[in-house]
């Protein structure tokens, strides 16, 4: 099931439904999002790097946004002879179902828990490192401001938020060039034209990215110091967010 083919937008369906996170999706996430978003799998190995780097025993990570769990796992396998937390939060059931499935069979370095939740309605405590891996882009906007208060807050004097984003630019020109280059990855992964315009329509109202600057200020203002770009790939950014000692 893991290794099945995303063809969810072949099909030309003249009315494009608003993308859910359902069972269908589900089914091939896998394949479409290393397909989809470039650098996924050096994200993942990075975030790995990072989280060794800033986790304090004994505390929690938080991997909200967390789907069938990629971050999850990877640091469970990545951070050796560490005991804490693991907590992957999504609001998806066909997601943290299936992550559920996954578990039982994983053999876990970490306490691990999948919790069924909105990010914006969940506690976070006690957390040394915090994960948003192209997440924070699915929350409307107005909803923004006030989450990343409540993770700052949720995070022990020197924790980090990793946050991933797809980004739009304040050019039109950059963005023209970026999207290109992104839709050019898409059609040597294997999509053709009728499913990256289906899947571009489909996520319209449902992906609202920001510009850099929108989420550096947002971080910076609610109280992470330093911020830093730590990753780009096209249109696809990491921060590194640190809450001062
Ligand atoms: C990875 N991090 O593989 N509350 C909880 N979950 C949400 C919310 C919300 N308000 N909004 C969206 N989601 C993963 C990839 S995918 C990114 C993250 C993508 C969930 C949604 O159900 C989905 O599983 C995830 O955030 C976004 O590294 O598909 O582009």
């Amino acid at each position: 099931m893991h290794n099945k083919k995303d063809t969810i937008y072949k099909e030309n369906n003249s009315t494009i439904k608003p993308f859910e996170f359902d069972q269908r999706v589900v089914d091939v996430f896998p394949d479409m999002i290393k397909r989809s978003v470039p650098g996924y799998p050096m994200t993942l190995a990075m975030i790995g790097v990072i989280a060794d780097k800033y986790f304090i025993e004994d505390t929690a990570i938080y991997d909200l946004g967390c789907s069938l769990g990629a971050v999850t796992f990877s640091l469970d396998n990545s951070l050796y002879n560490k005991n804490g937390k693991i907590i992957g939060v999504d609001n998806s059931e066909a997601m943290i179902h299936q992550c559920q499935n996954l578990l039982n069979v994983h053999q876990s370095q970490f306490e691990i828990e999948f919790i069924q939740a909105d990010i914006t309605q969940c506690d976070i405590q006690n957390a040394s490192i915090v994960i948003m891996n192209f997440t924070l882009q699915f929350v409307p906007l107005a909803q923004r401001e006030e989450l990343l208060k409540k993770i700052y807050d949720g995070l022990l004097p020197g924790g980090v938020l990793i946050l991933s984003e797809k980004i739009k630019f304040d050019t039109e020109e950059e963005m023209l060039l970026m999207q290109e280059l992104h839709h050019h990855m898409k059609a040597l992964n294997g999509y053709d034209d009728m499913e990256i315009a289906n899947k571009r329509d489909a996520l319209e109202k449902v992906l609202l990215p920001e510009s850099h600057d929108i989420h550096l200020q947002r971080l910076q203002s609610a109280g992470f110091h330093p911020v830093s770009q730590w990753l780009r790939c096209l249109n696809f950014v990491s921060f590194l967010a640190i809450k001062p000692d």
